[in-house]
């Protein structure tokens, strides 16, 4: 990944102020040292943003391959969520799994987010391995949550002057 496309080092005045917004994170229970170290990366940038943490609402799920459902529940019955940051980490095993899950959860990602026209974030790590999951979620690599709340930020305020 080039450098310059890892927002765990981005410039903080680029980011707009969340203080108006209301976000919401699904994170999935599978791998979960690696989810929660991504949803709390997610949570802490968002309240750095300005978001209010009575705006902020956590939920998880089973596995990845039920974040679209989660993030289709959450609008559903908060028809004022501007955003979903989905979070969760398919780690390649020894059968298909692992396309299967990844594939499906790309694609519903981005279907709800149409049914909605609201920001689903990609929030998944699909790694080869545990080390480099790790690596993506606090270590040399930064942490994917950040970025992926930064990201929900963007996409709201690119909603609201577009
Ligand atoms: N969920 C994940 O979030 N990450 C995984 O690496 C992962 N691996 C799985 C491997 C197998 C063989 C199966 C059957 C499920 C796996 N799941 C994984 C769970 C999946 O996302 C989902 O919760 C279940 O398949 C139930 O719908």
């Amino acid at each position: 990944m080039s450098k310059k496309k890892n927002l765990s080092e981005y410039n903080i005045s680029d980011v707009p102020d969340a203080s108006d917004m209301k976000i919401a994170i699904v994170f999935a229970e599978w791998n979960q040292e690696i989810t929660l170290a991504l949803a709390d990366g997610a949570k802490t940038t968002l309240l750095n943003h300005g978001l209010n943490e009575k705006n902020l609402f956590i939920n998880s799920v089973p596995g990845s391959y039920e974040l679209p459902m989660g993030a289709q529940y959450i609008f559903e019955n908060n028809r004022d969520i501007d955003a979903v940051i989905c979070i969760g980490c398919v780690i390649q095993g020894e059968t298909r799994h692992f396309e299967f899950i990844s594939d499906a959860v790309a694609n519903g990602i981005m279907n709800v987010a149409i049914k909605y026209n609201k920001p689903v974030i990609f929030g998944v790590l699909t790694t080869d391995n545990f080390s480099q999951a790790k690596e993506r979620s606090g270590g040399k690599h930064g942490n994917k949550g950040d970025e992926a709340a930064i990201t929900a930020i963007k996409m709201i305020e690119l909603k609201k002057i577009s």
